[in-house]
């Protein structure tokens, strides 16, 4: 996908605060650090999402306007453990209502589920692949931080994964190297045709 445009549209916590002009989204879930805010960057070739290596960077449902076109949106990580048992509601609520919203309005064309090939994956992707699958939202897995394992080794992580989730169709993705910057841009055309 050429990208001819993109920039930062919007940073909200409620959808009194999304965007109002009716293009379609896709979506980024996956826990907190493994690169979802990087990968923003690294396919869009411009440095408008915040990252950090600490982990809880993203704290708001960020939207990325795309070619005037469609929104990458890029949503707080899953599963940060320092933060309170409130803020941790606070969080899974935005979320929900993120979603719920989108579906209501018919703007969600699929999601991006992004996982660590170095991590194994437990009942918390399960549960998001079973959640998105009860939802009607298509998904898409991004096996991201490719660079930071041989090939052997990631082969056999993602094998691993496959066999504890339904993770479907999915890329491998790196945005040290730049790595499945090309099949991400095809992925996503395919979830904003189809979805
Ligand atoms: N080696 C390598 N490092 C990466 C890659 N992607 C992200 N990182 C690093 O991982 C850390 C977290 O990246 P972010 O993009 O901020 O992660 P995030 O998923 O947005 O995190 P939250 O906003 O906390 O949910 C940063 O230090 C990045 O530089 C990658 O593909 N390869
Ligand atoms: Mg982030």
């Amino acid at each position: 996908m050429r990208i001819l445009s993109a920039e930062f549209a919007a940073s909200a916590v409620k959808d009194a605060g999304f965007p109002k002009d009716r293009l379609p989204e896709v979506a980024l879930i996956g826990r907190s650090n493994v690169g979802k805010s990087s990968l923003i960057n690294v396919f869009t070739g411009r440095k408008i999402a915040k990252t950090s290596s600490t982990p809880g960077k993203t704290r708001t449902v960020n939207f990325y306007r795309i070619n005037n076109a469609f929104y990458l949106v890029d949503l707080p990580g899953l599963g940060y453990a320092k933060v309170s048992a409130t803020e941790k509601k606070s969080w899974e609520r935005m979320i929900g209502d993120y979603f719920k919203d989108r579906l209501d309005k018919g703007l969600l064309k699929g999601a991006l589920i992004i996982l660590d090939p170095r991590r194994e994956a437990g009942e918390t992707e399960a549960s998001l692949y079973n959640w998105a699958a009860s939802l009607g939202i298509q998904a898409v897995t991004v096996f991201t931080k490719s660079d930071k394992l041989s090939r052997g080794k990631l082969s056999s992580g993602i094998a691993k994964i496959k066999r504890a989730v339904p993770a479907g169709a999915s890329i491998t993705f790196s945005s040290l190297t730049g790595e499945g910057r090309d099949a991400l841009g095809k992925k996503i055309r395919e979830l904003l045709k189809e979805g």
